[in-house]
């Protein structure tokens, strides 16, 4: 079989990030395409690679090209999923899949129509060995029944009311915003580890910045937050997505959570934590110290497990390359997460159940997404349909 060849679309700032995981597995990237032919020519240039595409067009057309890597605005994703999986090529998509449930029911019935394809979503935080491995420990029944979790994913990078990005606005990344973006990295991580399913959902959401200022031509970059210098002067836009948001959950079986989300937490760049209390012993992970796992015990010392691939399970061994004390972050989880995704197209289709996120997953969160905001609008707890 031909070695799978990859097209990234969308040059901002996680566009490189899946080129770079790419290249490290030696998968070859063939080319991108920005929101403008010469954005794709220059990230082309400056990643090195073979083509800039005019179009998206142009990208389905490349025939050489098998795997088709979306990191464009959310609002693109639906029409572009479609596409790619009409021209026959794999599909791996940024988070959110797409901005309502109702269209993520759509890819996720276009999915099925292609069970050859794989259609997956990036949930790269799944892929930190520590991860995997809290999740073996669950499994295993280390924890004991899990009685309360809690946890949250805080950022910054949107503190200000000059701090701009197309995220911000509801018609380009959806109608939730730091719960979309980066809560539900939480809520996807929470189900994978321990495997229960929200059954309710009780949300108080927040937009600080009602109002922000819009830098004029230009675009603002994802972290940058503030306007380039080639930017014009700015003027004020409404902003209806939340800033903040705060939801206490009812887990199927009986189990109860709690997490906030927010992008204007001042020093905290890039941070998910979660805590899980069971019957037996508790677990606690902070993607800012992701090397460690506390262990916490009632009888007996808690401790702080380092990672290191001889002690991990061997679900969570198989997705850790260094020996410990060799850091791994960010940028590897995005590399083991397309080797399970690789692997499964080397093998000629997605495999039974996968690690990685199915569309399937992905329409999950834009149902919870859809529960979080009724239960905003309407003060009440609100059933998250099974
Ligand atoms: C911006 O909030 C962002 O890039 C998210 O969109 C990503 O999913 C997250 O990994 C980091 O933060």
């Amino acid at each position: 079989m031909a070695l799978p060849v990859a097209a990234v679309v969308g040059t901002g700032f996680i566009g490189p990030v899946h080129v770079e995981a790419l290249r490290r597995l030696g998968v070859r990237v063939k080319g991108m395409l920005g929101s403008t032919p010469d954005k794709s020519r220059a990230a082309a240039a400056q990643l090195g690679l073979e083509r800039g595409y005019e179009d998206y067009a142009a990208v389905l057309a490349d025939r050489e090209v098998t795997v088709v890597h979306l990191t464009s605005p959310n609002r693109h994703h639906r029409a572009q999923v479609l596409a790619a999986l009409g021209t026959g090529k794999h599909v791996i998509c940024e988070k959110p899949l797409a901005l309502t449930a109702a269209e993520t029911a759509e890819l996720v019935a276009a999915a099925k129509a292609h069970p050859q394809l794989v259609c997956a979503v990036n949930y790269n935080v799944r892929f930190y060995p520590l991860a995997l491995h809290a999740r073996a420990l669950v499994r295993r029944g280390e924890i004991g029944e899990v009685l309360h979790l809690h946890g949250s994913y805080l950022q910054d990078w949107l503190l200000k009311p000059t701090d701009f990005n197309w995220r911000v606005l509801a018609a380009e990344g959806g109608d939730l915003r730091a719960v979309g973006d980066v809560g539900t990295h939480w809520l996807d991580l929470i189900g994978f580890v321990t495997g229960l399913e929200i059954e309710s959902v009780m949300a108080d959401l927040h937009t600080v910045h009602p109002v922000r200022e819009r830098p004029a031509g230009g675009s603002v970059g994802t972290f940058t937050g503030s306007p380039g210098p080639e930017s014009g002067a700015p003027h004020p836009v409404a902003v209806t997505t939340d800033d903040y948001g705060a939801v206490l959950l009812r887990f199927r079986g009986g189990a109860r959570g709690v997490c906030h989300f927010s992008q204007v937490a001042a020093g905290r760049k890039n941070c998910l934590r979660f805590e899980l209390s069971g019957t037996r012993r508790s677990l606690a992970w902070n993607s800012e110290s992701p090397e460690e796992l506390w262990i916490g015990e009632r009888g007996e010392p808690s401790r702080l497990l380092q990672r290191d691939p001889g002690i991990l399970d061997a679900s969570a061994a198989r997705f850790s390359a260094y020996p410990g004390g060799h850091a791994e972050g960010y940028p590897d989880t995005f590399k083991q997460l397309y080797r399970a995704i690789y692997a499964d197209i080397a093998g000629g289709g997605p495999s039974a159940e996968p690690l990685y996120a199915t569309f399937a997953d992905g329409h999950r969160e834009l149902v919870l997404c859809a529960a979080i905001a009724e239960s905003h609008r309407t003060g009440r707890w609100v059933n998250v349909p099974g």
